[in-house]
Order: C-alpha cells, then sequence, then structure tokens
C-alpha cells in the first residue's frame, strides 16, 4: 500500500527547487522547502505519539506552515480537523468534545484561554502562530530524518470539516481519500491547472473551498499559489497581475468590482475566475464581464461532497447556473417535480457524519445518493440551477449559519421569550444575519450572545417585536419575516 494522497499531493514537492508558495511580503517558499516543513511537521505528529486515525484539530492563522501540518496530517495517516479562527471557547469545546482529537494547535495568544477546553476533552494543546512561531514550531525545528508516509487506503479518512446543523448541532463530515483525490483530479483536469498557474489564494483554509479546491488542485498539478493570509483588497490589486487564475467567494468579487482600480489591464494576466460557496449574482457575473472580459466561472459544492457541479471551461458558462454535473458525479432532482431537493452520488460524496450515524442515514442513502438540501432545477441542457435552499440555512461572506445555532442563545437570553433569526440581502456578504426577537431589548441580547459565537455568527442587528408569524401549523413564517425586513442593510 502507499499513501494515496500524500504520494500525490506532496511527495512530488521534495527537492523542488522552483517556487511554490509566493508570500504577501514578496518573500518564497520552493517546494523543497515546503517539504521539509511537511516533514518536519509528520515527525512532530509522530513524537507526540499520533498514528493513523488520531484526529489532529487546529485553531491557527493561514501560512506556509500552517499548510504543512495538514500535509503532515496527511502523511501520517491522522485525520486533519481544521477550525474557524473565528471561533470562540466554547464553539471549539464542542468541537473537541465531539472529535476527541489527540493533538489541539491553536494560536499562542490564545493558548491561555484555550488550555482548559484541550485539557477537558483530552487533547494535547501546542501552539503555532502566524509567523511560524510557538511550541509546535519549536517541535518541528527540532525534528529530523527522512519521511516515510504512512501507508493509507483510498478509504482511509483525511479529514473530518465541521458544518452546522438545522437542529442546531454541527456535524463532522468524514472525507476519505478518494473523496479529495477524486475531486482535485476532476477539477484539475476540467480547469485546466498546469505546472504554469500561479494560483492566487486569498480564501481561508479551514474549508473545502479554500483547502481542498484551491489548495489540492494546486498541489496536484505543480503549479504556485500566492498565499495569502486572508482576503486583503490592497495585496489581491498588487498581485493580481502575476497570478493566473483565482478563487473565491461571491464578496471577493464584487469587493473587486466595487474598486475602479479593478480593470481589464489588471486582469489581464488571468486566465480563469473560479467563484462557489454562495451563489453569484447574475449581475456581478455580467459586471465583472463587461469590466475585464472574463467570464466568472462558477461551480457548487458542499462540505459533504466536495465539488459537485462546474460551469464548463470551453463552453457557456451561464450567469446565475452552477453548470453541469462534473464527470463521475450523478445529479438528480428528487420528488419528480421540476423544481427538487437536489441528489448527489459519487467518489466525492462523503463517508458519512463523524459519530452520528443517525444523522447520516437522514441525508445518506443506503444505495449512496446524498440529500444535499438544496432546492434545483436542470435544464434540457443538464444546466444546474440552485433556486433556494429546503435547509434553514444563511451564507455571509460564504461562512454557513444555521439559524438554530444562534436561536438556541438568543432563547436563553433573560426577557427574550423566542427569536426567529434570518439572512436577509447585503450588499457585501450577499446575505447577513438577522435576528426578531420577541422580548427582551435588541442590542442588550446581541451583546449578551457575543462572547459564546463567533462574530460571522452574530446578528448584524435585530428588533423587537410582539408576535412573531406563525402557520396555521404554529410554524414560524422566515419567509413572511425576509420579506418584511429585505431592505434592512440595502446599500446606501
Ligand atoms: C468576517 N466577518 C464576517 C465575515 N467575515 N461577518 C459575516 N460574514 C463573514 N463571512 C466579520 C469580521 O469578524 C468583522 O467583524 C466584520 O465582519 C468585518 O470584517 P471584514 O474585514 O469586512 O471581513 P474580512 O476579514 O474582509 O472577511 C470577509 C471575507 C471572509 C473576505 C468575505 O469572510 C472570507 O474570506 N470568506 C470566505 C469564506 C469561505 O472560504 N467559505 C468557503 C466555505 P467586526 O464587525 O466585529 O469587526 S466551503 C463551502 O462553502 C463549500 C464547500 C463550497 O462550495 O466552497
Ligand atoms: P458548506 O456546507 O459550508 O460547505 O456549504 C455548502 C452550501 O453552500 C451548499 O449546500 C449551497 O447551499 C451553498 N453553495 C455552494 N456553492 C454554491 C453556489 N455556487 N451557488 C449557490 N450556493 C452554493
Amino acid at each position: 500500500m502507499a499513501n494515496v494522497m500524500y504520494d500525490a499531493l506532496f511527495a512530488p514537492l521534495a527537492g523542488r527547487q522552483g517556487v511554490l508558495m509566493t508570500l504577501a511580503d514578496g518573500s518564497v517558499v520552493t517546494g523543497a522547502a515546503f517539504h521539509d516543513r511537511v516533514a518536519r511537521a509528520a515527525k512532530a505528529l509522530t513524537s507526540l505519539g499520533i498514528v493513523k486515525g488520531d484526529r489532529v484539530a487546529v485553531q491557527i492563522v493561514k501560512s506556509p506552515d500552517a499548510l504543512a501540518i495538514y500535509g503532515a496530517a496527511v502523511a501520517v495517516g491522522a485525520v486533519f480537523l481544521p477550525l474557524n479562527t473565528a471561533y470562540t471557547p466554547a464553539e471549539i469545546d464542542y468541537f473537541l468534545g465531539n472529535a476527541t482529537p489527540r493533538l489541539f494547535l491553536c494560536d499562542p495568544l490564545k493558548a491561555e484561554a484555550l488550555a482548559d477546553v484541550a485539557g477537558r476533552n483530552g487533547a494535547v494543546l501546542l501552539t503555532l502562530d502566524g509567523q511560524g512561531k510557538g511550541s509546535f514550531a519549536d517541535r518541528m525545528t527540532e525534528a529530523g530524518g527522512d519521511l516515510v508516509a504512512t501507508d493509507c487506503g483510498s478509504g482511509d479518512l483525511a479529514a473530518i470539516l465541521y458544518t452546522s446543523g438545522t437542529t442546531g448541532r454541527s456535524k463532522g463530515a468524514m472525507l476519505t481519500h478518494r473523496n479529495l483525490m477524486s475531486n482535485a483530479e476532476v477539477l484539475a483536469d476540467l480547469w485546466r491547472f498546469s505546472a504554469q498557474d500561479v494560483l492566487l489564494h486569498a480564501l481561508p483554509i479551514f474549508h473545502t473551498h479554500g483547502l481542498f479546491v484551491a489548495s489540492n488542485v494546486a498541489l496536484l498539478t505543480g503549479g504556485q499559489m500566492i498565499f495569502l493570509p486572508g482576503f486583503d483588497q490592497e495585496a489581491v490589486l498588487r498581485l493580481l497581475p502575476q497570478a493566473t487564475v483565482m478563487m473565491g467567494v461571491p464578496t471577493f468579487y464584487t469587493r473587486l468590482l466595487d474598486d475602479a482600480r479593478f480593470d481589464r489591464a489588471l486582469a489581464g494576466h488571468m486566465r480563469l475566475f473560479v467563484s462557489g460557496s454562495a451563489p453569484l449574482l447574475a449581475e456581478t457575473h455580467r459586471a465583472f464581464e463587461a469590466r475585464t472580459g472574463h467570464r466568472i466561472l462558477e461551480r457548487y459544492g458542499m462540505t459533504e461532497t466536495n465539488m459537485n457541479t462546474s460551469n464548463p471551461y470551453d463552453g457557456d458558462r451561464r450567469a446565475g447556473t452552477v453548470g453541469l454535473p462534473l464527470p463521475g458525479v450523478e445529479l438528480r432532482i428528487a420528488g419528480g417535480g421540476e423544481i427538487g431537493v437536489i441528489e448527489v452520488r459519487g467518489p466525492n460524496v462523503f463517508a458519512g457524519y463523524w459519530q452520528m450515524p443517525e444523522k447520516t442515514a437522514e441525508e445518506l442513502r443506503p444505495d449512496g445518493w446524498f440529500i444535499t438540501g438544496d432546492l434545483g432545477q436542470v435544464d434540457a441542457e443538464g444546466y444546474v440551477t440552485i433556486v433556494g435552499r429546503a435547509k434553514d440555512l444563511i451564507i455571509t461572506g460564504g461562512y454557513n449559519v444555521y439559524p438554530k445555532e444562534v436561536e438556541l442563545l438568543l432563547d436563553a437570553v433573560p426577557g427574550v421569550q423566542e427569536s426567529a433569526v434570518i439572512g436577509l440581502p447585503h450588499p457585501d456578504l450577499g446575505e447577513a444575519v438577522f435576528a426578531v426577537l420577541v422580548g427582551g431589548e435588541a442590542e442588550a441580547a446581541l451583546e449578551a450572545i457575543a462572547p459564546e459565537l463567533a462574530r460571522f455568527r452574530q446578528p448584524r442587528a435585530a428588533v423587537v417585536v410582539a408576535d412573531l408569524p406563525r402557520n396555521t401549523m404554529g410554524k414560524v413564517q422566515k419567509n413572511v419575516l425576509r420579506d418584511q425586513y429585505k431592505d434592512w442593510f440595502a446599500k446606501g
């Protein structure tokens, strides 16, 4: 046996003297240097007793070393578990309790606040900051010797990524080597990635988009990355002329369009802009083409499935659609109607939710079809359009927020009798989180829940009303609320 992912993504970097990453300050990391960091991180993991199947959880700033630790986890057969840097200790407590990682890496500045959480859940706590400093970094420096990757088959777990649930409890999506590699291979081929490409990488690496879609595809094809800690408008405008491909959430593209410096000349060296994670408005697609001459390629995926569909590279990239099912991915609309819940099946579909067989059974059919919860329709030529969501989910700036998680906290605030959390149109974030409360005081309620909840999950505004609108079954009519407050965050 070998190690499917390590052999394809990381092993080829050993000894490669060419540039792998260019950083925001202009410094570069060669393939060989990056491989050395992967090897050292793998040795450090082994020295901590981490063996195949152990979970390695990280809540660390994006940096070359942070990506090297992903490579190291893959190399030793550990299950990589990246966590949003915005999560509070209360949120981290849940993830560590559920996944029981042997190791938890966090930023040195957060170590004190997270020591109890790690200890309580049986994880060793070590640190790494964005400059490559911290107690885990020290172990990497001490580690030496050649790396021998642990054997892993295509069905072995490579990662667990948490995705929220409609009941308010996050679920860990188990992703195998095969899930990740099959998708990377298909996307690399479909989007014509090669060793000549330079990917502008400004996405976080704790989600599918930045970690798997972006990094895996670039690593697989031997290209370079301009590796930024996050989406910084100035850095992106400065570095775009050196890139050939960019991947982003719609907010990246609306922010660029809001800037007059972003024009045809600046995008002249680019061959491809990819968008996903949230709906790209057809008007953004058209405005982008008018400004740059580029038609953004929109694709559709989920944490549980990686990517499912993509607009074509050569063919018609249709605004407002997410394109065609990827090669090897089957897609159907459940229920027999024109519009219904999208279901997908293929080598990309995950292995189930970590230790939640009943949740897995609710969403993954025994014959392999996964129920996405997205409402879609397929036209005569096979183009898929997402028309809505059967699940109660808000996507804000590409991050998912399940209203239930926020409502549970709001309902517990003294004075608040009940709450309804909804997403409202927002010019920058696509949707922004908004709360409608019965009882209590709006500002005080938002302040009360803030320490528990990552900033992106917190409502941007709240109102207090006498009653929530309900249907005859007693269910809160969120569509009525969304309509009533739709202009709350409107531009201007
Ligand atoms: C930051 N803030 C946010 C968000 N991001 N609030 C709501 N939604 C967000 N997405 C908060 C900050 O904490 C800050 O709080 C305030 O908003 C203003 O921050 P700002 O500086 O404007 O934000 P930013 O740092 O520029 O971040 C915005 C961003 C970022 C660049 C759009 O959120 C981002 O990189 N999003 C990408 C998410 C992503 O990768 N999703 C892929 C998921 P305060 O007001 O207190 O200062 S994978 C997926 O969905 C599937 C599989 C798929 O298909 O890809
Ligand atoms: P997550 O579970 O965080 O990976 O988010 C997956 C969800 O993001 C999907 O179920 C969709 O609702 C949404 N999504 C991803 N890509 C797109 C897209 N291109 N258009 C519309 N929604 C999308």
